[in-house]
């Protein structure tokens, strides 16, 4: 298996969490019949699948969150009351029910005001003096207005509905809207000046990086990454200090959705959202031909394995 196909791979592991398992039992099947000569293509075959499982099994360690809201009901996104599961893992952050986030054709459309929603990570990260985590989301903003609001943020418990952290805002700015970052409560939001266009999807990175010492964490976000697999190969939209003056979180445990202020917060389509400590694995979204290519090594390896025991 070449190395272009492994990097090519890179982004589907975070959510083929069952090819892994898949791939596995199929090679390691064990055999009923009498052992007969294989040919030399499913020799080749069986060294592919296996090389296939392996590389999946090491570059998926590090994946702590992905959704693409593909398998989702149109409708509510999260339960109708406090920490309530709707779909997938996904629940209301506090007791605000009103105009619930709202799931549309396998993405999240958030309006400008009323319910916002947690999912929690499968595993939290530490943000240690030097480690660098990410949060990834193809984002869409079909509106934004003057003040600007954010939609976008971690919590370092899951379902805190106190200390929200890395909030990513969205202003209206002439020709369209710019993006803009704040650590914590209490400081003044760190705008970007590139001005980015409605109705356009954007790949977004988050790195967050932390720094030894109090309120100095670092911020970079990332839009359309040309290499998606080094991140310092790429030229972040804008960069910032920690705005705020709230703690820094130790901990990442939740992903939050967030419907702001009805006269401050942008109209946004999110989907492909993700979280983990390698800027590979969150800076691109998985291509069809990736699934593709998964599922046809799937099923060539049943097809051996049912020959196998004929
Ligand atoms: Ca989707
Ligand atoms: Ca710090």
């Amino acid at each position: 298996m070449s190395v272009e196909i492994l990097e090519r791979l890179q982004p589907f592991v975070g959510v083929g969490r069952t090819a892994p398992a898949l791939l596995i039992t199929i090679v390691a099947k064990p055999r009923n019949k009498p052992r007969r000569n294989k040919s030399s293509m499913e020799k080749l075959l069986s060294v592919a699948l296996v090389t296939f499982s392996v590389s999946i099994t090491a570059v998926h360690a590090t994946i702590n969150f992905y959704d693409n809201f593909n398998t989702y009901v149109n409708g509510n996104l999260a339960g109708l009351t406090a920490n309530a599961v709707g779909q997938g893992t996904w629940a209301e952050t506090g007791v605000a029910a009103a105009t619930p986030v709202q799931v549309v054709n396998g993405a999240v459309v958030l309006g400008t005001s009323g319910q916002d929603v947690y999912a929690p990570l499968t595993t939290p990260i530490s943000i240690t003096a030097g480690s660098t985590f990410y949060i990834g989301a193809t984002v869409t903003l079909t509106a934004a207005q003057a003040t600007g609001d954010y939609f976008l943020h971690f919590t370092p418990t899951v379902g805190d509905s106190a200390v929200f952290a890395e909030r990513l805002f969205a202003k209206s700015s002439p020709g369209g809207f710019v993006f803009g970052y704040d650590g914590s409560s209490g400081g003044t939001v760190n705008y970007s000046p590139t001005v980015l266009s409605f109705n356009t999807p954007y790949r977004l990175v988050l790195a967050y990086t932390g720094v030894a010492g109090p309120i100095n964490d670092t911020f970079a976000l990332y839009v359309n990454s040309t290499d998606t697999s080094v991140e310092l190969n790429n030229t972040p939209l804008f960069t910032s200090g920690y705005v705020g003056t709230g703690a820094e979180s130790a901990t990442v445990a939740g992903i939050n959705l967030r419907q702001g202020t009805a006269a401050n917060a942008p109209s946004v389509i999110v989907d492909d959202l993700s979280v983990g400590t390698t800027f590979g694995e969150i800076a691109s979204v998985p291509e069809p031909s990736i699934v593709a290519l998964v599922g046809g090594f799937s099923l060539l390896g049943l097809f051996m394995s049912a020959r196998r025991q004929s």
